[in-house]
């Protein structure tokens, strides 16, 4: 139909035809009667405009979508009002009768403050409720066209709005950041295609092969439901009872267990996709990929006596750390990679594809880098945006497609479910963070807190009233990848699934010595929180199929005896690929080479040596680093010369944990001092067990000393001088650079 002809002229609706038969399925393009784009007035008075309603919308623009700035609000020289504009007098005392009488009902200024505030809160996410967010955009390297029809991936240089969050998993939202857990990666793409949620966590697989599963592993790692402990920690009976019942969660043990549980900043993860997913290219050619974000700073961890202390002294550690990198213009970035398998390859794989337990090994199929991300823009409002935002594993777009993994599926529908609750209704895509950048238009409606303005008498499809708009875009827009699909409806899983430890012993051999120590040591901390010595004995039981090496070194830990391995769920013995992966190891990425953004704390007290400190000090900033002056108190304190020197923090408020190096500077009265201070030995004792790089000038030797640093040993890492000379700082800095020195461990700590 030409735009303006009449209704009449419809005859009958000529999407029907390709519903029925061999055309079914088959998307008619632009197989509408086609929109004359002309806006019908909504109402007689649609004329009447003033400065509410504004002028005629125009065609196509929706209210629901859109840029944030729209709906950004600044009190930046604006009176004080009520939610419905009327201006707020005195905002100090309630309406009451005299002075000392009681307060007035009809004081609605009062009334609506309070009410506002009783409902302020909602409820926090079932799982995943501790985040931190930021904006960004993602750059594509190149045309993908051949892999795929989504349009982020059409160009090289074409930029994608995105908002990123970061999670803990089990703690609640008010815990802490520094526990040993997986870390949530979910990246929502405003892409001129609508959005692309990737929901992703920074570990590549997962606990579980079926979604059946899901609400009993949450069960078991929440807290306790009889008496709600332990918060955000992994280290309790229900949890390894379970995990010892299910040998599939072998392989993601290793991962938790190691040191990606305790992250050193979200700045310093890599992200995964987990599942395989597809990817389609106009010609409707689909392939498996994998999807791997890779982080410019590099993999670093915590060690787990460092994440223990910071938790108490910064609960918010994670979120502080993205924030101020951003807030300083040091923009974390991370690369996109994408590991693609053609569907008959996927077949051959000693592993199955669907299976989210499971990994593709990088040697086997390399990643290929297709794009950027950088987060350049920290949230205007916490709430509104990091607590609002709907991440939902459906939403995809055209040339991005689900694969058949049983987890996957669970997951497609429980996204936009719990938002339902958690955000009060239906309508939870139109809040301003959730809401696509492109123009949202059909034929749903109404529902709790709708902000749309729909206009017109249709809300239905096929119409001719509406001149069949909104019509469907055929070909153009989200084709299912058609696969065939046929079998009997059973409850079970492929074959291949049974197989649960050879990638556990693939991630655990492909470590560091110093990484698999770490394995045996969480296992032995957590397993020494199992009162029930029968889950302790499951769990030994479950690691022997893993490592001997490790099962033994647990056992040891807990003072137990090995008992024999678990029964395995296959008989058939697959031979896996690869025997090592040293892309598994955090040591793979060590990073640009910079310190960057790398916090150091420089000690002081009175009598410092000005000199020494501040050559170090801005050798330091000059690389990027963030360096602290913690005294035992924050202020000014005398430096050796008389001059003061401000402490801008205290060896109380900010301990040694939260820095990633340590510089005691030259200075016999301050060395004095810091010697006679229990917290300054305990600052140096912990850099050095933590294996932070540590430098000491002139008469500051004599505190590491005081402080049992076996400086006769030569640590790595520990470097003194007379004097702070450039080849001391350089040491310095290419320490640093080095994240940390494990070399340096000693079990138990020699300090
Ligand atoms: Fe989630 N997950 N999940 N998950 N998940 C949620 O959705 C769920 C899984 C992940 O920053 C919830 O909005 C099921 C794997 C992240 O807002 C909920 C299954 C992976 C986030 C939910 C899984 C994830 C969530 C809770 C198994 C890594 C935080 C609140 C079938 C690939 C997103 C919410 C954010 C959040 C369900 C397994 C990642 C309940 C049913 C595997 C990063 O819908």
């Amino acid at each position: 139909r030409a735009v303006g002809e009449t209704v009449d002229a419809m005859p009958h609706n000529p999407n029907k035809a390709g519903e029925y038969g061999a055309a079914s399925g088959k998307p008619q393009r632009g197989a509408t009667v086609g929109c004359p784009f002309s806006v019908g007035a909504s109402s007689v008075s649609e004329a009447n405009s003033n400065d509410k309603t504004g002028q005629a919308p125009e065609p196509g623009v929706n209210a629901a979508s859109g840029e944030l700035p729209r709906v950004r609000a600044d009190s930046t020289g604006q009176g004080l009002t009520t939610n419905l504009g009327v201006p707020i007098a005195d905002n100090q005392s309630s309406l009451k009768v005299g002075l000392r009488g009681p307060a007035l009902l009809k004081d609605f200024i009062l009334r609506e403050k309070i009410t506002h505030f009783d409902h302020e809160r909602i409820p926090e996410r079932i799982v995943h409720a501790r985040g931190s967010a930021a904006h960004g955009y993602f750059e594509s390297y190149e045309s993908l066209q051949d892999l795929t029809c989504a349009s982020l991936f059409a160009e090289a240089g074409k930029r994608t709005p995105v908002f990123v969050r970061f999670s803990t998993v089990a703690g609640e939202r008010g815990s802490k950041d520094t526990a040993r857990d997986a870390r949530g990666f979910a990246v929502k793409f405003y892409t001129d295609q609508g959005n692309w949620d990737l929901v992703g966590n920074n570990i590549p697989v997962f606990f579980i092969q079926d979604a059946m599963k899901f609400p009993d592993l949450i069960h078991a790692v929440k807290p306790e439901p009889h008496h709600g402990m332990p918060q955000a920690a992994s280290a309790h009976d229900t949890f390894w009872d379970f995990i010892s019942l299910m040998p599939e969660s072998a392989h993601m043990i290793m991962w938790v267990m190691s040191d990606r549980g305790i992250p050193r900043s979200y700045r310093m993860m890599q992200g995964f996709g987990v599942h395989s997913f597809r990817f389609v290219n106009a010609e409707g050619k689909a392939h498996f990929v994998k999807l791997h974000w890779n982080p410019k700073l590099g993999t670093h961890s915590h060690v787990w006596d460092e994440a223990v202390k910071i938790s108490g002294a910064d609960p918010d550690y994670h979120r502080r750390d993205l924030w101020e990198a951003i807030e300083a213009g040091e923009y974390p970035e991370w690369e996109l990679g994408v590991q693609v398998v053609s569907e008959e390859d996927a077949e051959s794989f000693s592993f199955d594809i669907l299976d989210p337990t499971k990994l593709i090994p990088e040697e086997l199929v390399p990643v290929r880098p297709i794009g950027r991300m950088v987060l350049d823009r920290n949230p205007d409002n916490f709430f509104a945006e990091t607590e609002q935002v709907a991440f939902c594993a459906a939403h995809v777009v055209p040339g991005i497609d689900f694969s058949n993994d049983p987890l996957l599926a669970g997951r497609i529908h429980s996204y936009v479910d719990t938002q339902i609750t958690r955000l009060g209704g239906a309508n939870f895509q139109e809040l301003p963070i959730n809401a696509p950048v492109v123009p949202v238009h059909n034929n749903q409606r109404d529902g709790i807190h709708r902000q749309t303005i729909h206009r017109g008498r249709v809300a239905y499809e096929p119409n001719s009233l509406a001149g069949g708009c909104p019509f469907q875009s055929g070909e153009t827009g989200f084709v299912p990848f058609p696969e065939p699909v046929q079998g009997d409806e059973v409850r079970g899983k492929p074959e291949k699934f049974a197989e649960h430890y050879n990638q556990a012993s693939l991630f655990f051999n492909s470590q560091a010595p110093h990484e698999q120590q770490h394995i045996i040591d969480a296992l032995r901390f957590e397993l020494s929180k199992v009162t029930v010595p029968g889950i302790r004995n499951r769990t030994l039981a479950m690691l022997r199929n893993i490592s001997e090496v490790l099962a033994q070194g647990v056992a040891e830990g807990l003072g137990a005896e090995l008992p024999a391995p678990l029964p395995k769920a296959t008989a058939s013995e697959s031979k896996p690929e690869v025997e090592t992966s040293p892309a598994l190891s955090l040591l793979a990425r060590p990073g640009d080479g910079g310190i960057r953004t790398r916090q150091v704390a420089i000690l002081l007290a009175a009598g410092v040596d000005r000199a020494s400190l501040e050559s170090v000090s801005e050798a330091l900033q000059a690389e990027g680093a963030v360096v602290r002056l913690v005294g035992p108190r924050v202020g000014p304190f005398a430096s050796r010369d008389g001059s003061p020197i401000e402490a801008d923090a205290s060896l109380e408020n900010q301990p040694a944990p939260l820095f990633d190096a340590l510089v005691v500077p030259d200075g016999k009265d301050a060395s004095a001092a810091l010697q006679a201070d229990g917290r300054a030995l305990e600052f140096v004792r912990d850099s050095f067990r933590h294996g932070k790089t540590i430098l000491a000038v002139g008469a500051g030797t004599q505190l590491l000393e005081k402080a049992d640093v076996p400086l006769q040993d030569n640590p790595p890492g520990v470097f003194s001088g007379g004097k702070a000379d450039k080849a001391l700082i350089k040491q310095l800095i290419a320490g640093i650079a080095q994240h940390r020195h494990p070399e340096r461990e000693t079990n138990p700590p020699q300090v």
